[in-house]
């Protein structure tokens, strides 16, 4: 390797010197590789990418569920210092076309039945890649010598491009460089202890930042062996629990796990750490899941934009719940007011961040870049919490419109958008209810204009243009909207009537 690089391979690869033998990835039960195969698996896939015209500084966009080819294909993309587009598998068509304007891949790697755009006219290839690890690019990777090494990659190079949806509805893509997630991966080692004794439990997509910059990295970078499923399923994972030492997760795995019955205390007993993020823990949950099996969940605070910010520590009595903890290593937070000053203890304001894991900014969007980052280079979180006396974290709410379902972010605006096109919609208003299962729920309510309106039609838009993740799960029709004194309508008011719609 280059002594200067700072591709994230470079640094992986010499983490496992000494681990040849031991199994690096574990897929379904079997091992697919050991540490010592690695490279040469990567060299096969970045030999393909290569054929297919793949160059440093390329995007790459992938749409397909977990499997070793999805992990080999994003190592590849590393190695190639090309850069890695991954989206959720359950996008529309609708949804990925706006990814491709904005991204501009030379390569789409997606499984074949996935709904993907016409792309007849845009200049992009495709390569099929299927949730069981099957495809053309695994074919093709298979006849061909390793590319072996990696490119060599300075630390502010761009290493993935993450889109988020935001706040206008329009997605922007975070811009994540080899510093920002080797940083991020070295704070979490040394704050959650990992050693090359783990065996990770890893049941999360990988096409977000938690499957893929945490489970994953962590594995790679502590020479720590994953086991890998194709998603998450209770039963699956009560099975392989007893294998690993550490299993991390969005809260609605916690919640499924506690819901059955065989999830005990003797699954549970011997592993070292439980860790959860991307959506707030329920205390209850917390509690529930000391009860049953000893441990106090560890839970962290993390998002796209700059992967993990920060962690509850890693002594058990440390962990409260209902709090993030504090800030990673290397990390600033600072809690805000309108003024941009710091707020007493214990007040809430908005939480800004600075450190190396936060992001360039986003892709080819300079104003938004401008609108998240101060000239001090603080990044405004867009959510809202406080500080106690030690410095200990608490996130008590967002200041932008978001609802998190399951650990799937759904941006209100980018409904609305639509749904405000639809034919005798006056009015709409999308927002989140609580759900036992996914912690939040998609709703939404329209006004009516008087003219022609069909809630099939409005359905069958919903599903044309939205993951299923996205989609409401109920759609009310109101005569007004509860507004304020600006004619705003009250979203809150909405959550209040409707929050018992789940329970
Ligand atoms: C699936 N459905 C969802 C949903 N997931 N609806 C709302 N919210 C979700 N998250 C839909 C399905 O399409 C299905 O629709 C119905 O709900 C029930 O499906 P299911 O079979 O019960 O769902 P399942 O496939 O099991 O998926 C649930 C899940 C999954 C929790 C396992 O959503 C998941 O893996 N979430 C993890 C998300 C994640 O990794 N987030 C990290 C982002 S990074 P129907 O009606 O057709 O039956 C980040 C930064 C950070 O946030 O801090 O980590
Ligand atoms: P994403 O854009 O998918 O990365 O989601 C990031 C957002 O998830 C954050 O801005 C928070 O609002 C939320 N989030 C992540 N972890 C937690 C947590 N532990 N508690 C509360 N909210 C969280």
């Amino acid at each position: 390797m280059s002594a200067q690089s700072a591709n994230l391979i470079d640094i992986f690869h010499a983490r496992h010197a000494g681990h040849e033998g031991k199994p690096a990835l574990v897929w379904r039960g079997e091992t697919v590789c050991s540490f010592g195969d690695l490279p040469r698996s990567i060299g096969r896939y970045r030999a393909a990418l290569a054929q297919l015209g793949v160059r440093r500084g390329d995007r790459v966009m992938v749409k397909t569920d977990n499997s070793p080819a999805f992990v080999f294909t994003y190592l590849a993309v590393l190695a190639s210092g090309a850069i890695f587009v991954p989206m959720n598998a359950a996008y529309t068509a609708a949804e990925v076309a706006l990814l491709i304007e904005d991204a501009e891949p030379v390569l789409l790697v997606h499984a074949a039945a996935t709904a993907v755009p016409d792309l007849a006219e845009a200049p992009v290839r495709r390569v099929t890649l299927e949730g069981d690890g099957s495809g053309a690019l695994p074919d093709l990777a298979a006849t061909l010598e390793p590319l072996g090494g990696a490119e060599p990659m300075g630390a502010d190079d761009l290493a993935a491009i993450l889109f988020t949806s935001g706040t206008t509805g329009r997605p922007k893509g975070a811009m994540l460089t080899h510093g920002n997630l080797s940083s991020n991966v070295a704070a979490l080692f040394e704050t959650w202890r990992f050693s090359d004794a783990d065996t990770i439990l890893h049941a999360l997509p990988l096409f977000h930042a938690h499957g893929l910059f945490v489970a994953l990295h962590l594995a790679l970078f502590s020479a720590a062996t994953l086991r890998m499923l194709p998603k998450f399923d209770a039963k699956a994972v009560i099975a392989e629990l007893p294998l690993v030492s550490v299993f991390m997760g969005v809260p609605t795995f916690y919640t499924r796990l506690l819901d059955n019955p065989a999830f005990t205390r003797d699954v549970a007993a011997a592993r070292r750490l439980f860790i959860s993020g991307s959506a707030p823990l329920l205390p209850s949950v917390f509690n529930a899941f000391e009860e049953r099996t000893g441990h106090r969940i560890l839970e962290r605070y993390g998002m796209t934009e700059a992967v993990m910010i920060t962690s509850n520590p890693y002594e058990q009595a440390g962990r409260i719940p209902g709090t993030v903890g504090f800030p990673l290593p290397g990390v600033s937070l600072r809690v805000i007011d309108g003024a941009r000053a710091e707020v007493p203890t214990g007040e809430v304001g908005e939480i800004e961040i600075k450190g190396p894991n936060v992001c360039r900014g986003y892709w080819r969007r300079p104003e938004a870049t401008a609108e998240s980052f101060h000239a001090d280079g603080y990044f405004l979180t867009g959510d809202t919490g406080f500080k106690d006396s030690e410095g200990r974290v608490t996130i008590s709410g967002r200041s932008k419109d978001l609802i998190i379902s399951g650990g799937y972010n759904v941006y209100p605006a980018e409904i609305e958008m639509i749904l405000a096109e639809v034919s005798g919609v006056q009015d709409v208003a999308v927002f989140g209810v609580p759900h036992p299962d996914f912690g939040e729920a998609v709703m939404a309510a329209v006004t009516l204009d008087g003219g022609a309106f069909d809630m099939g039609a409005m359905e069958a838009l919903i599903a044309s243009r939205f993951a299923r993740f996205k989609q409401p799960k109920a759609v009310h029709v109101l005569d007004e909207f509860p507004r304020n004194a600006m004619g705003k309508i009250l979203k809150a008011k909405l959550r209040e009537t409707y929050a018992g719609s789940f329970s």
